[in-house]
């Protein structure tokens, strides 16, 4: 007889935390505090809470105490109470006292985050490989290291509470708060997140040596990077309509129309007051970016901020020292934009590529384009290369464009199109030309 089953409680789901936004309106920068707010709550919605109320003010400068006004955190502290609200989320990075000041007028029931907690929070539950967790883990603890005596109290007065920006450090020991160790455990950190690198640097060299040219997909988040590298190369990255959905970078190869191998790497997204701990703890997924040939730069065109959204991204690659790659632009989505918006996109971006990764829309021109990209400042040269080369055989088939090729008893003698990188490899076989 079957064993009987045993009484199993229904799931039930979280309830969601209810979130009080704040943002100041500092008058400069190119979003406005309300659309800076949009997509702050479509943050706290990915971290699993409900908006209930939004709070703004216009201050030139933060107030060093509280950031915003003391007459506006009054007005917090009635609205926190009337609404009931659980977590204040502050569109700008607070400082640690700031956070310790409002913790302390709003009560010890309120959580007081910031933008930059928030993001942790999710790349945090995001983050899948070994070292896009080592990443997170190293941002958070160098976020909340200078902020341990407040966190401190809170963990101690609500250790059951947890919910949105408080699941980091979740599972970690009172002991572990303890400063002396979260220094020690960011040095940990940092030494395996440079064994990383090295063997990082290593695979890269390789690839650099083997001739082989790299596109990295570059954008904001939600643009459709991934769904374009898994169209384009037939990989399956989690895609999704949520912000900041893949974290650890995917390369994956590709090859063009003339036989050519490339590879694509799509990387973590960037959006805008994306922190600099973050970018800087980043550092090995954003490497890929950094040494790719082309950046391939994707655009959501039906977001109605694809221009800031753009500046955003140029933003970031100009911080991690990236800005001078060769570019190209990729307006996604085109499958549900209108063709006014699609024409005043193309005035906008005249050297833009439309295209629709969802449908495959243009998925030609865009290969199109990144093959012409990847002969651009080619030249044109001959070579003898021994039989007993295989090697250089393999990266002349793979990674040139031949445009003659003659087998003779000394070996191949080929007149090839190729990269500068790929002539200085090749230089010791190089032959003048007989023609
Ligand atoms: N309509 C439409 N939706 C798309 C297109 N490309 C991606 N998406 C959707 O946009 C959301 C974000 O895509 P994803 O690839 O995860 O973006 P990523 O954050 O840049 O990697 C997903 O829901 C995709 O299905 C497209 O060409 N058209
Ligand atoms: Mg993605």
């Amino acid at each position: 007889m079957a064993k009987a089953q045993r009484f199993k409680p229904i799931p039930t789901a979280p309830v969601p935390e209810r979130a009080i936004l704040v943002g100041v309106d500092f008058g400069k920068g190119e979003w406005s505090v309300e659309e800076s707010l949009s997509e702050l709550e479509r943050l706290a919605q990915t971290d699993g809470a409900e908006v209930i109320a939004r709070l703004t003010q216009k201050l030139d400068t933060p107030v060093p105490k509280t950031f915003i006004g003391s007459g506006k955190a009054q007005e917090l502290v009635s609205l926190v109470t009337r609404l009931e609200a659980d977590v204040v989320i502050f569109d700008d990075e607070l400082s640690p006292s700031q956070q310790a000041n409002l913790e302390k007028i709003l009560g010890s029931h309120t959580k007081v985050i910031d933008r930059t907690a928030l993001i942790l929070d999710i790349f945090g539950v995001h983050a899948k490989t070994r070292e896009g967790r080592l990443q997170v883990q190293l941002a958070q603890l160098q976020y909340l290291y200078p902020r341990l005596r407040g966190m401190w109290s809170h963990l101690v007065g609500e250790q059951t509470r947890g919910g949105i920006g408080s699941r980091f450090g979740q599972g970690e020991s009172q002991l572990e708060v303890d400063r002396r160790l979260v220094r020690k455990r960011i040095g940990m950190l940092k030494d395996a997140l440079a064994d990383l690198d090295v063997r990082r640097a290593t695979q890269s060299k390789a690839r650099w040596e083997s001739g082989v040219w790299r596109v990295a997909l570059a954008g904001y988040t939600n643009a459709g990077k991934s769904t374009l590298l898994n169209r384009l190369t037939g990989a399956e990255v989690y895609a999704k309509d949520e912000l900041f959905a893949t974290l650890d970078p995917t390369t994956r190869s590709l090859n063009l129309s003339e036989g050519r191998k490339i590879t694509l790497t799509d990387t973590v997204g960037f959006i805008q007051k994306l922190p600099t701990t973050l970018i800087k703890s980043f550092n090995s997924t954003l490497a890929e970016v950094k040494a790719a040939d082309l950046i391939v730069k994707v655009a959501d065109a039906s977001d109605s901020h694809v221009v800031k959204q753009l500046q955003a991204v140029d933003e970031v690659l100009q911080q991690i020292d990236a800005q001078d790659i060769p570019s190209l632009i990729v307006l996604n989505k085109c499958d549900v934009i209108s063709p006014e918006l699609k024409r005043t996109l193309s005035v906008t971006f005249p050297a833009a590529e439309f295209v629709s990764a969802y449908k495959g829309t243009n998925m030609d021109g865009l290969l199109y384009r990144i093959a012409k990209e990847a002969s651009a400042g080619n030249s044109v040269i001959t070579v003898r290369i021994p039989y007993d080369k295989g090697i250089l055989l393999k990266m002349v088939h793979e990674q040139a464009q031949v445009i003659r090729e003659e087998y003779h008893d000394t070996g191949l003698i080929a007149t090839i199109s190729v990269s500068a990188r790929m002539e200085q490899t090749l230089e010791p076989y190089k032959i003048i030309a007989q023609s």
